[in-house]
């Protein structure tokens, strides 16, 4: 953890607009807002719930018993971060949505369309979550809707990250090929967790935080750029700092 850098808080979190991805609200130059729609998909059983019931209850919020989500809930939490380099807060409203599995299509595009009209499109990143202790049908269920939303145009733009749960019982598929497969060919984040354990969760939406970060970041850098040719300065003389890493405590 980077302490040096950051000091993090987390407190309960205000409503958030579905933005596509999060626009800086800037106050008084110090504060930034930022609002981030988190939409977690998977196959039944795969440990959704379960990973963001963790993340909210600070690890302490675990059940063994199988209970199948049976509406859409939406979680908000509030990270609060700190760069004491540029002195600047930065207050990430996560706004986080838990989809039954039963409402997920898989087969045709025209009903995969009409599942995102509702509260599901325009997220700024889906997590994909896949049980490794089960067979192929969990993957597969995140192959399928990785392909969906990287085809469909609400969806094609937002960041996604592979979520392989259940590290804590023996992997039921190769570990080397699905690493490989996300991170080489999808070119998506991978993060292994147990909810169980509390494994690795708080890193996930850390690594969601700063992946956000990095891609508002290169955006604001794009449009310097073509201002920069536009008007005739030197975009490089504005160039942004590098995001910090984020460590959520
Ligand atoms: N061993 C183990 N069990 C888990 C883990 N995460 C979830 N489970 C269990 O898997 C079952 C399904 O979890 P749930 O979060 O409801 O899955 P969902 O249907 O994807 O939302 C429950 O019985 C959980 O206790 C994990 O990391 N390790
Ligand atoms: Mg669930």
């Amino acid at each position: 953890m980077d302490s040096t850098a950051h000091r993090l808080n987390i407190v309960e979190a205000g409503n958030c607009s579905p933005a596509e991805l999060p626009v800086t609200s800037g106050a008084d130059g110090l504060i930034l807002s930022q609002t981030i729609k988190i939409v977690v998909l998977g196959a039944a059983c795969a440990g959704k719930s379960s990973v963001i019931k963790q993340f909210l209850g600070n690890g302490q919020d675990f059940s063994e018993q199988y209970d199948p989500t049976d509406r859409r809930c939406n979680y908000f939490k509030t990270v609060l971060c700190f760069d004491t380099n540029l002195h600047t807060i930065t207050h990430w409203a996560l706004k986080i949505v838990d989809v039954p599995v039963t409402e997920i299509p898989i087969a045709s595009l025209y009903s995969w369309s009409n599942f995102l009209q509702y509260d599901v499109g325009h997220a700024a990143v889906y997590v994909l979550v896949f049980d490794v202790s089960a067979q192929m049908h969990s993957w597969d269920f995140v192959r399928s809707i990785r392909d969906q939303l990287i085809s469909h145009p609400n969806t094609c733009q937002a960041l996604i990250f592979v979520v392989a749960n259940k590290v804590d019982l023996p992997y039921q598929l190769s570990r080397a090929d699905l690493m490989h497969t996300v991170q080489k060919i999808w070119k998506h984040g991978y993060v292994e967790c147990s909810a169980k354990k509390n494994y690795h969760v708080l890193g996930l939406f850390q690594a969601i935080i700063e992946a956000v970060q990095i891609k508002l970041q290169s955006q604001a850098e794009t449009r310097l750029k073509q201002d920069g040719l536009r008007f005739g300065f030197s975009w490089r003389r504005f160039r942004l700092n590098k995001p910090h890493k984020c460590s959520i405590q």
